[in-house]
């Protein structure tokens, strides 16, 4: 079938700092190929609806599917799936991804009959079955399918072996838009997929049922060297958690002299167990690394249940910096926090040289806070679901959180755009744009446009055509906690 695959447009607040490749649709498009379809990718972080109508008048595909792995994006793709549908009435229209496989039912009603299916869970292996019961009758029975006339009792599937397909990175066009910070070109790779934690704020382990798969330590090298950008944005939730896998990839990397610049993700207490594997990956190219603090207190610490301690993360900041590695921080904001508060998180943000970033806690479908936080939801706006709003009551008013917010936000921006700093996003600016590469550039001017608290209290009050589910609040217990779970882990 000649079939078009859709990645949603990026979303302003986070497009300041990066536009990567949609890994996930690749690999489904690499899936479908390899079952003898004709695919096309369109990616709406970069191209406009308008090509996206022009692409589908080209191409007249017979299926088009929609990348949906985060929720402020589900508005724009139940209007656009609307819109294929009315253009073109017997195109099959499905949609899969992270986020709407957790409320797959909600979303397939809210489209009116314009989404024939929503897939599930991983795409790779059961796309291929879905098309192809499109065409030839028994959606229902295809795992993981979700549709008007029912779901499929069967569970979705997991793929065995993580070393095909390889994404169809030719699929994706203007990969020159695709950058993070100052690595501007980057690619993305994956070489491990879930987390075996289990973070009360966070639905990475819920997706996979807690289950942890490796890409083979050839494969992974393989792949990387197959990278045309010079910087590779590693997509894992947590990077090198084993420790023999780092190991033997940078084996083979070095064996196959691939050199390029590396950013990644991961937690203090995998960095501060192996420092060797970071020290390795280092001298390869690493130069980037965020880690997911998320709590400068024990309290907190406890309370999204990240396992870690304050001294753990003191100390995995030290070891980072001692490597000379750029480090990023999360802290998640508590919509709780008053002004003194906010002070507090200032005072220390300036008192790293690291990058602190901040992200507002926010109850998602399929995490444990979205059955068991107490306060009730202000708003189930699905586009205000993107970590930069506060979608539970604020202790401030509203519109003074956002100025703390922001106010926060901006003093460290201003610290990494100082004086010295100043000079040397000028000189990467000026390397970048003598490569032909604009895109950190464009970023850095257009921060206060972005970050501005008017616009992030505005954004409240806009006209609200689709919400999210109402939680269904209950204790989740230890239990309970897979009935939270996308996919059952094997065995
Ligand atoms: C890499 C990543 C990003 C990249 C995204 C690159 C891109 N253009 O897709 C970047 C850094 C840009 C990013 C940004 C954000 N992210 Co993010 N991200 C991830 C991460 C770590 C991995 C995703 C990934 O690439 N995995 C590898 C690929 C191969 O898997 P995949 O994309 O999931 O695709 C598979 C399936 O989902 C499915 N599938 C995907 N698409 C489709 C389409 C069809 C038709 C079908 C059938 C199947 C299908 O099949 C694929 C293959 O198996 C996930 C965590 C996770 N483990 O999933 C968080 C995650 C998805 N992100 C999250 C969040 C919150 C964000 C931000 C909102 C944070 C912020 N404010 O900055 C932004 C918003 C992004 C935006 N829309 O602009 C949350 C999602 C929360 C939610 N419910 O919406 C997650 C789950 C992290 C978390 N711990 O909570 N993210
Ligand atoms: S926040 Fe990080 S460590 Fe915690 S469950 Fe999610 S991916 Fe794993």
């Amino acid at each position: 079938m000649r079939t078009l695959l859709v990645h949603p447009s990026g979303l302003m607040y986070s497009e300041i700092f990066l536009r990567l490749e949609p890994l996930g649709l690749e690999r489904v498009a690499a899936a479908l190929r390899g079952a003898g379809h004709e695919v096309r990718l369109l990616d709406l972080q970069i191209f406009t609806h308008r090509d996206l109508r022009r692409e589908l008048l080209d191409f007249e595909p017979q299926a088009v599917g929609f990348g949906l792995n985060y929720l402020p994006n589900v508005p724009e793709v139940l209007d656009l799936a609307k819109r294929v549908k009315s253009l073109l009435p017997r195109c099959f229209v499905f949609a899969g991804g992270h986020s709407v496989s957790f409320i797959a039912p909600h979303v397939l009603a809210q489209s009116e009959g314009a989404l024939d299916a929503i897939l599930r869970g991983e795409g790779e292996a059961a796309a291929p079955l879905l098309l192809a019961a499109a065409r030839d009758g028994g959606l229902t029975e295809v795992p993981g399918a979700v549709t008007a006339e029912g779901s499929c009792a069967k569970p979705p599937l997991l793929l065995d072996d993580l070393d095909e397909p390889r994404p169809a990175r030719d699929l994706t066009r203007r990969r020159d838009k695709y950058f993070i910070g100052v690595m501007d070109p980057a690619a993305s790779v994956e070489f491990t997929r879930g987390c075996p934690w289990d973070c009360s704020f966070c639905s990475a382990w819920t997706f996979y049922g807690r289950s942890y798969r490796k890409v083979s330590p050839e494969a992974a090298a393989e792949e990387v060297a197959s990278i045309r950008e010079p910087g590779v944005f590693i997509v894992d939730d947590v990077a090198f958690i084993r420790p023999e896998h780092g190991d033997a990839i940078a084996a083979e990397l070095e064996k196959r002299k691939v050199r390029k610049e590396y950013y990644l993700e991961t937690r203090a207490d995998v960095l501060l167990r192996h420092p060797e594997v970071f020290e390795r990956w280092r001298r390869l190219g690493l130069t980037y690394m965020f880690l997911g603090m998320e709590a400068l207190d024990e309290q907190g610490l406890d309370l999204y249940r990240k396992r870690t301690s304050p001294d753990q993360n003191v100390k995995a900041l030290e070891l980072a910096r001692d490597m000379g590695l750029t480090v990023a921080i999360n802290l998640i904001v508590d919509p709780a926090w008053d002004a003194a508060r906010f002070r507090l998180v200032r005072r220390w943000a300036l008192s790293v040289p690291e990058i602190v970033n901040l992200t507002v806690m926010t109850p998602y479908p399929g995490t444990e806070i979205w059955h068991t936080e107490s306060r009730k939801l202000t708003s189930r706006d699905y586009r205000l679901f993107d970590i930069q709003h506060a979608v539970v009551p604020t202790t401030l008013p509203l519109h003074e959180f956002y100025r703390e917010l922001v106010r926060t936000q901006a003093v460290m921006n201003r610290k990494h755009l100082g004086v010295a700093g100043a000079a040397k996003t000028l000189r990467i600016i000026g390397r970048n744009l003598l490569r032909g590469q604009s895109n950190f550039a464009a970023a850095v001017w257009r921060f206060h446009s972005v970050y501005n608290a008017d616009r992030q209290h505005g954004d409240h009050f806009r006209e609200v055509r689709y919400e999210l589910p109402v939680p269904d609040r209950r204790t989740v217990g230890q239990a309970d906690r897979r009935e939270l779970y996308v996919h059952r882990r094997p065995g």
